[in-house]
């Protein structure tokens, strides 16, 4: 079900991209915690993704555009449509910044809880294909859409800032895990100053690796292709491989409380995204990855229990409380990968002999 405002503004924004055809379908696409977005389907049987960017998270939506478009020309899969004066989003009277892309036909992601060996596979391969194939471009010609996206010292002492602050006067709700951040945050700095200290080169890069983000064929389930380009800007191979091994080798949900780490998904996974990447990457990158993955574990979680400290006002959320259970959760998969953190390195040495 779509409201009559919702309706009106999709048909002024199809209308504006030069969209043929009257809309006869609307959903919603609700995966994704940042961005509103919906699939619409014309009379003419053409079908596009409509989406509403985020402008206080991405508060340039011209340089963002042009990042995007820099990454769909080098991996093709992804067409972004332009207006008639060739811009690559519209801003509506309410100030409201909108974009539109085809959309992937006959595509689906899988299931959180459908993710088995073969599928964290595939996924491992399609974000190892996509970090290869943009392996050539030059990091300095992106803009920094989000600057320190994964800067994860930063992250840290946001969260620290806003422990003492307590603008919304809710750490004491979550002092169990305020009290696990500081333990595991312990844990994890080696790993931390190993990636800071290991001279690792920039590329262009992800940096939004979940398993949501590869579109598989809904019949085949042949991945087809990777998507949410927002964040594809310079950045570090360890934090791709690190945000995807966080999100498709945990078994439980994101904001589940009985989420683990799960081995056997993480070989089957570092096993796809080393069939692309492992003659490129070098040795010093290579020994990063494991560290990426509790760096990245660490920062999601930190930045989860930083947004519900600060009273919710970066990621969206379908129940109060939802941040903090993700911070718990993200928090316990930590825990559960720094006691694997051999384990993770020992793997990557058996595909890289
Ligand atoms: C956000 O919008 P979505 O769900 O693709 C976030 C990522 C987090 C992710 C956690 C721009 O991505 O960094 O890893 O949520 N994106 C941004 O699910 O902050
Ligand atoms: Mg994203």
């Amino acid at each position: 079900m779509t409201d009559k405002s919702t309706r009106e503004k999709l048909t002024e924004i199809a209308g504006r991209f030069s969209i043929e055809g009257s809309l006869t379908e609307i959903s919603r696409i609700t995966a994704g915690h940042i961005n509103t977005a919906y699939h619409i389907k014309t009379d003419n049987g053409s079908e596009y993704a409509v989406q509403e960017i985020n402008t206080y998270v991405f508060p340039d939506p011209e340089s963002l555009m042009r990042n995007i478009a820099m990454i769909t020309e080098t991996v093709h899969g992804l067409r972004f449509l332009r207006t008639g004066e060739g811009k690559c989003f519209v801003t509506l009277d309410d100030g409201g910044c909108w974009r539109v892309s085809e959309y992937v036909k006959n595509s689906v992601n899988i299931k959180h809880s459908d993710l088995d060996a073969k599928a964290v596979y595939l996924i491992g391969k399609a974000f190892g294909n996509f970090d290869r194939k943009l392996c050539g471009l030059e990091p300095s010609l992106f803009t920094e859409v989000i600057p320190h996206f994964h800067d994860t010292i930063l992250r840290l002492n946001m969260l620290d800032e806003t422990i003492s602050q307590d603008p919304s006067a809710r750490a004491g709700s979550a002092e169990d895990a305020i009290c696990l951040y500081r333990k595991l945050k312990e844990r994890s700095l080696p790993s931390l100053e190993r990636i800071l200290n290991g001279n690792l080169p920039l590329h262009v890069t992800h940096n939004d690796t979940k398993p949501d983000n590869v579109l598989f064929d809904k019949d085949t389930l042949e991945p087809l292709c990777v998507i949410d380009l927002d964040t594809c800007m310079p950045g570090l191979y360890c934090h791709d491989f690190g945000d995807m091994i966080r999100g498709a080798c945990a078994k439980g949900g994101e904001d589940s409380a009985d989420i683990y780490f799960d081995p056997d998904l993480y070989k089957a996974c570092g096993g796809g995204y080393l069939s692309e990447m492992k003659s490129i990457l070098k040795e010093s990158e290579l020994n990063s990855l494991s560290d990426g993955v509790i760096v990245m574990t660490l920062e999601l979680a930190s930045r989860f229990l930083e947004d519900y400290l600060a009273g919710d006002r970066y990621f969206r959320t379908e129940y109060p409380g939802q941040n903090l259970m993700r911070a718990r959760s993200q928090f316990k998969l930590l825990n559960d990968m720094l006691d694997h953190a051999q384990y993770m390195k020992d793997v990557i040495c058996s595909y890289t002999p």
